[in-house]
């Protein structure tokens, strides 16, 4: 391969193993925005159709030229696939670690890992990273890198008080209220301001429970709350204090974990209640809430207007958390804590060795972390590990996610390499090892 670049025009196809899985590679003709001769835009388009049929797309992008305009156009396009991508970044050797990967995490899309194709370094870890993206569920990516303006879809059931606390807080009637359920009909987004924080605040309509006469309308409202997620930085749940918590609820807040997006739970209604009806909520609360943990419950009244300010308190929160970074030494250092605070169990006889973590992007953030037989670990392990790391990062509100890769470290640098005499020195070593 020479060190041109849009040099395959040709898609080339081959054939790989990891563990059980087989797959299929299909390599694309480069894509080049800049140069926008035929033959390069040809190539860019059959790219993209062949990228369609696929079950994980790998976005290569130039660890030393950076990231580019071509590369953002790419990104845009791959994500309306809703295909999970992975962002390789090349020719990283020798590169820094974490300035190279928030070179490129504004690409949004995907998890990032470094690789460098011509010493094959980070190579098993890409596609073990790229294939373990099938069995989890899409995670969107909000384009917003920075929080100049927060985006907060309010969602839940039909008549919790949504409209209500949208109306309170912008401090007018905007949306129609009333106690029948299914009031509003389609999502409406407001801009507003606060403590000099922009914020746009999407109210959806409420999602019915799955029902035989009304299914297509609980569809439609479970799409329009989907839609509202997609472009969110933080999804509102609101439940009702005066109503038992129904699996409806549960669904919903399913819905807004699998979006990736922080959440906030508000708990709507608390005006006029006794300290015994409070107590049981609580109790309800902790009980079957416990699988969202992270998120930040507020007990609010919307019609009163109290509790407003700790639950923008906790949105901001969830919101920060959501765009966090860290270097790779520092989730390195988190990572050694934890594994002196409990070790991993053995696996078929040998011990799981983890040995470092670093960042793979943000919005929900994502750890990656490598190890021998990474892929592994039990399932009570890794919500240990992402316990330990909520903790000593002080993540409130935001989902995590975690890559386990068995690879390789991409960043262990060139093994080394033996000199001639190093080498007989060797020999002879194994020879009188081997005699004894
Ligand atoms: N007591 C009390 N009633 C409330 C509160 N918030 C809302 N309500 C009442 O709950 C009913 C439903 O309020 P809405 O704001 O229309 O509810 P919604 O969630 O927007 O409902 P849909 O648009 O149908 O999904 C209304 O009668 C409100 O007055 C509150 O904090 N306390
Ligand atoms: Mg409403």
């Amino acid at each position: 391969m020479a060190n041109i670049s849009g040099l395959t025009r040709d898609p080339k196809v081959g054939v790989g193993k990891i563990g059980d899985a087989g797959y299929i590679v299909i390599d694309t003709g480069g894509i080049d925005s800049v140069d926008e001769d035929e033959l390069s835009a040809a190539a860019a388009s059959k790219a993209l159709q062949m990228a369609k049929e696929c079950a994980a797309i790998i976005l290569v992008v130039d660890g030393r030229a950076g990231s580019n305009a071509s590369d953002i156009m790419l990104a845009d396009e791959l994500r309306k696939f809703n295909i999970p991508v992975t962002v390789a970044v090349n020719k990283t050797e020798g590169l820094d670690f974490d300035l190279t990967l928030s070179e490129f995490s504004h690409l949004q899309i995907g998890p990032i890992i470094p690789i460098s194709a011509a010493h094959g370094e980070g190579l098993i870890s890409l596609i073990e990273l790229a294939t373990s993206q099938w069995e989890t569920a899409s995670y969107y990516e909000t384009e917003a890198e920075n929080l100049d303006q927060i985006r907060i879809a309010v969602l839940g059931r039909p008549n919790v008080g949504k409209s209500t606390l949208v109306n309170r807080v912008l401090g007018d009637e905007k949306m129609i209220t009333s106690d029948i359920p299914g009031t509003t009909r389609d999502s409406v987004e407001f801009d507003y301001m606060r403590d000099e924080q922009s914020y746009v605040i999407v109210d959806t309509a409420g999602v019915r429970k799955k029902g035989k006469t009304d299914g297509i309308a609980e569809k439609f409202s479970v799409m329009q709350t989907l839609q509202a997620l997609d472009r969110a930085n933080i999804a509102l749940l609101v439940i009702d204090a005066r109503e038992p918590i129904t699996d409806q609820d549960l669904n919903l807040l399913g819905l807004a974990i699998d979006s990736g997006r922080s959440i906030v739970i508000v708990v709507n209604k608390w005006d006029n209640l006794s300290e015994e009806v409070r107590d049981d909520c609580r109790k309800a609360l902790d009980r079957r809430l416990r699988f969202a943990r992270y998120a930040e419950i507020c007990f609010i009244s919307a019609l009163r207007g109290t509790g407003l300010k700790a639950m923008f308190d906790s949105i901001n929160r969830a919101a920060a958390a959501s765009i966090q970074k860290h270097k790779t030494n520092d989730l390195t250092k988190i990572l050694i804590k934890a594994l002196d605070t409990h070790q991993p169990p053995m696996v078929q006889g040998r011990r799981i060795k983890l040995r470092f973590a670093h960042m793979g992007g943000s919005n929900p953030p994502k750890i990656i972390i490598h190890g021998n037989q990474g892929d592994k670990l039990p399932e009570s392990y890794k919500k240990f590990l992402e316990n330990f790391f909520r903790q000593e990062l002080n993540l409130v509100g935001t989902p995590i996610k975690f890559f386990f890769l068995k690879g390789e470290n991409p960043y262990s640098g060139r093994k080394n390499q033996l000199t001639k005499r190093q080498l007989v020195k060797k020999k002879r070593l194994m020879r009188f090892v081997k005699k004894r």
